[in-house]
């Protein structure tokens, strides 16, 4: 069979490191177009891939006939249009989150995608697709920890960029934990409020950091989540699940131990490993892992009409509901409840 030939349209910092990972470690698929606002980018990405253009518009792109499938890892406002480029195309995408910037838009999306028959598009939550997240959510499926009662989530990241407001900490960062709890506990998250504590004064002014977000799914289980995005420590992930008969905690970056006497003098021992980064590093095995296995599901998607093998426009959409809801509640400081249509009135979704 012959490779995949993808079109990554954005090249930043997120869609370039795609590029690279699709062209070095991921088989069956190569990169044939790439396309940026900033066209300087794009070729600058595009002359060190072999047989990889520059097409300047991305719907272009989208429907160039070298091209299989798309990657999308522009900005969100773009996306809506881009996706249903995309449908119009009948090629398969996997779009970096958000799905769009807005429920309505979302929610446009998922009934197209479900008018076509086809399962097109696959959202990028990369932590389903974690080793730990994995062996977490195989142990729950496994009834290891009896019923699953709690999630205790922290989320700090050493920085974030200028542009960042306090509700893009719910719709950039907190949609993670909100995706993770929906894939983790298999059941939609109904309400949601978030908690405004005292500010970091290191946070850029006017500023809600850090914020907790409690979270309750649709039988009643509590999530909460510590939000902290101006710690200009490291990156740090964790997530704690208690059930009815024992509890897990994953993401706390056990690297090297050491023991014993450092620089060869008794007396100074060390104990402690790294912390990582950023989400780069510490999710990068788990970009690969959804990318191969995205790669794979395209490539015999024909038979099925699945092109997709992990979350999908629904999950994308049902995100996009409990961050909208998490935005009003950071607003009036009250519990929001979700506001969503149920998924069996869109057959197909
Ligand atoms: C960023 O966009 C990500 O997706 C990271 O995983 C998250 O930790 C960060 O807060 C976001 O800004």
């Amino acid at each position: 069979m012959s490779d995949l030939r993808i079109a990554v349209l954005g090249v930043g910092i997120m869609g370039a490191d795609h590029v690279d990972r699709l062209s070095s470690r991921i088989s069956g698929a190569r990169v044939t177009v790439v396309n940026d606002f900033l066209t300087e980018r794009a070729e600058a990405v595009a002359a060190d891939i072999p047989g990889c253009r520059v097409i300047s518009d991305p719907l272009d792109a989208i429907a160039d006939p070298d091209v299989d499938a798309v990657v999308l890892a522009t900005p969100g406002p773009t996306h809506d249009k881009q996706l249903l480029a995309c449908l119009d195309h009948g090629k398969p995408v996997l779009c970096e989150k958000p799905l769009t910037t807005d429920v309505e838009s979302s929610l446009e999306v998922v009934k197209r995608e479900a008018e076509l028959g086809k399962r097109l598009i696959q959202v990028g939550f990369m932590r389903r697709f974690d080793e730990e997240y994995s062996q977490l959510k195989s142990l729950l499926d496994a009834g290891e920890f009896g019923t699953p009662l709690l999630l205790h989530c922290v989320h700090r990241n050493p920085a974030v960029p200028p542009s960042f407001d306090s509700s893009m900490i719910v719709k950039d960062s907190l949609v993670h934990e909100v995706d993770v709890t929906r894939f983790l506990f298999d059941e939609e998250i109904t309400s949601i409020q978030i908690l405004k504590p005292a500010t970091n004064p290191g946070a850029p002014e006017g500023i809600q950091d850090p914020q907790i977000a409690i979270l309750r799914t649709a039988s009643g289980k509590h999530v909460d989540v510590e939000l902290f995005v101006t710690t200009g420590v490291a990156y740090e992930v964790r997530t704690e699940l208690v059930g009815e008969t024992g509890s897990a905690l994953i993401g706390l970056d056990i690297g090297l131990i050491r023991k014993g006497a450092s620089h060869g003098r008794s007396g100074s021992a060390t104990w402690g490993g790294q912390i990582t980064p950023g989400f780069r590093e510490r999710f990068g095995r788990a970009y690969d892992i959804e990318f191969q296995r995205w790669v794979d599901a395209v490539r015999s998607g024909a038979d099925s009409g699945n092109y997709v093998d992990g979350p999908a426009a629904w999950d994308g959409y049902a995100a996009a509901a409990v961050c909208a809801a998490g935005v009003e509640s950071l607003r009036s400081g009250e519990r929001v409840d979700v506001q969503m249509v149920a998924r069996d009135s869109i057959p197909g979704a």
